[in-house]
């Protein structure tokens, strides 16, 4: 077996300063738990009980109790050793909804290793960049999903790189390191690690030319994670579907699947997300509780009539990552015959939900409210002042489980945050008489695709990739299914190429298709002012201005 190179320690990240660390420990948020001790203290309480049900990466249902999930974890964790990763050392994750993937995120928090949650979309442009930027010891995919072959990606990714992730493969793994390999090592004990240290990259939907990763400690996002699952009724007997990607933190951790395995309930992974799939999972499993996306929603709305299938188990529907509209949210209840939950939340912290018992006015038009006593909000005008009670303005926050930086990025981090720590969210939100949050728009520059976050910036550098390319503008344009869908206004030079081809080109360069724009409009020049050239904010504002009309 191939032991890997020796990788670079973790970069320093912004931490939380001792008097709120202090204030957070006092109030009992943070705790001593870490990552690492979660699931091994889980199967002591829960051994018998189902853990996770999902197909595996050859297609086979697979039903895992905690003990069995904690001796796969363990037995996996000492082949991740074998193969070089250890403590501190990054391992990115690529795996679709199948048991595996509970499996090896245990194993990497086994080790004292962090975890970087990569998409099952993201292709050779995100993952070679996770790989550099983080100094990844390992890549673990599935070797086929959803039509598309990782083995050809993780062949483009370790040809790229310089110093190459070790590939692990659930499935056939050709010519990489076999899952199933590592399983056949003795377990690995369980790392030491301090609470207040960082216990994974979580990805943001980011709005400049690199993604961002997001450094979330053990005490920070457990305290969301178990106070999730209060807020949410999570116990035992929840047995939640999880359609949306497993990865992301959504479904990882409001309350998701850490909030249900922390609870000792089952989670129950979807193939994929269709309303079929979905209802006759929701029979067959018994699901009581599901979290969507809004055009998600919106399907499994209009499937429902056609549907025979018994879903009277379904207690709760959460729905977030991007605006439910009001008209869909009052649906819920009465055609679904559940409790719709509405959850504005970001990987970099703050989540909101509407309260269980909340009313059905509330539920159907806010976004909730937070977590915690502790999360501060605070909503500016743009000169940066309070705004009246009702007024829509920009959201900052800061608390107990919101991060003071991103992963080795001090220039964003001097303008994403404030300088008392609060984070700008680029989201535009009013307050409620009663405290809770209305979603109205956003400032930043990144179009919300259904839920998937998309940042202008990048796609344009792609575009302007192009040697017939001069100049790129992306924004987003408003989609009745979708929310929105993206737009990139190109200026070209010489003879233009067709729209296709430049989607093609993008594809090429190994960007996720959901970033691939719907629309390419072909322009002769960009506004300019009498100074010269307008800023990107002004330009994406007045294109997409002539986009509406
Ligand atoms: P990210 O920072 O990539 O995790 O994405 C989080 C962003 O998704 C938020 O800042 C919002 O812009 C958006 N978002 C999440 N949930 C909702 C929601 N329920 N309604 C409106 N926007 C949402
Ligand atoms: O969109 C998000 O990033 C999101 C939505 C709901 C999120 O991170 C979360 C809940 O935790």
């Amino acid at each position: 077996m191939t032991i890997g190179l020796a990788r670079t320690p973790l970069a320093a990240t912004p931490r939380y300063p001792e008097e709120f660390a202090e204030r957070y420990r006092a109030a009992g948020y943070w705790t001593d738990e870490t990552f690492g001790q979660f699931l091994p203290a889980r199967a002591a309480d829960f051994a018998e009980r189902t853990a996770v049900v999902g197909n595996d990466a050859t297609g086979t249902l697979r039903r895992l109790t905690y003990g069995e999930v904690d001796d796969a974890a363990s037995r996996i964790a000492g082949g991740l050793a074998q193969l070089g990763v250890g403590k501190g050392d990054r391992v990115v994750l690529q795996l679709p909804n199948i048991v595996e993937y509970v499996e090896v995120l245990f194993a990497v928090f086994r080790l004292g290793a962090l975890p970087v949650f990569a998409l099952p979309a993201h292709r050779a442009s995100e993952i070679g960049y996770f790989c550099r930027f983080s100094d990844a010891a390992a890549y673990v995919i599935a070797a086929e999903h959803g039509g598309f072959d990782y083995r050809v990606l993780a062949r483009q990714i370790t040809a790229e790189t310089e110093r190459p992730p070790a590939v692990v493969v659930a499935g056939d793994a050709e010519e990489f390191v076999p899952l199933a390999s590592l399983r056949e090592n003795d377990p690995a004990p369980i790392a030491e690690n301090g609470a207040d240290t960082v216990a994974f990259l979580q990805l943001s939907g980011g709005t400049t030319g690199t993604p961002k990763l997001i450094p979330r400690t053990h005490a920070d996002y457990l305290y969301s994670v178990r106070e999730s699952a209060t807020i949410c009724g999570v116990d035992a007997d929840t047995r939640m579907l999880v359609a949306l990607p497993a990865a992301h933190n959504f479904p990882m951790s409001s309350p998701g699947i850490l909030g249900v395995l922390h609870s000792g309930g089952t989670v129950v992974l979807a193939p994929d997300p269709s309303p079929d799939t979905a209802f006759a999972l929701i029979e067959s499993e018994g699901i009581t509780m599901a979290s969507l996306v809004p055009p998600l929603a919106q399907a499994w709305l209009s499937a429902r009539a056609r549907s025979e299938r018994d879903l009277s188990s379904l207690a709760v529907l959460q729905v977030g990552g991007a605006k439910f509209p009001a008209e869909a949210a009052k649906r819920v209840r009465p055609e679904l015959g559940c409790t719709l939950q509405q959850v504005f939340g970001m990987a970099e912290g703050l989540v909101n939900y509407t309260r269980l018992d909340d009313d059905e006015d509330t539920v159907v038009t806010t976004q909730g409210r937070p977590i915690s006593p502790d999360d501060e909000i605070r909503i500016v005008d743009d000169a940066g002042d309070p705004v009246p009670v009702g007024t829509p303005g920009h959201l900052l926050t800061r608390g107990p489980y919101t991060i003071r930086g991103y992963y080795n990025a001090p220039e964003h981090n001097s303008t994403a945050f404030t300088a008392d720590g609060f984070y700008r969210t680029g989201d535009i939100v009013r307050l409620t008489d009663h405290g809770y949050i209305v979603v109205e728009g956003r400032a930043k520059d990144q179009i919300n695709r259904g839920g998937e976050k998309i940042a202008a910036e990048e796609v344009e550098n792609h575009l302007i990739a192009h040697p017939a390319v001069l100049d790129a503008a992306v924004v987003s344009m408003p989609d009745k299914y979708l929310g929105e869908r993206t737009c990139a206004f190109v200026v070209t030079e010489g003879e233009a190429p067709k729209a296709l081809a430049l989607k093609t080109f993008l594809r090429e360069r190994g960007l996720a298709d959901y970033k691939i724009p719907d629309k390419v409009q072909f322009v002769d020049a960009f506004p300019v002012t009498g100074v010269g050239k307008i800023s990107r904010n002004e330009l994406r504002r007045a294109l997409a201005a002539t986009l509406e009309n």
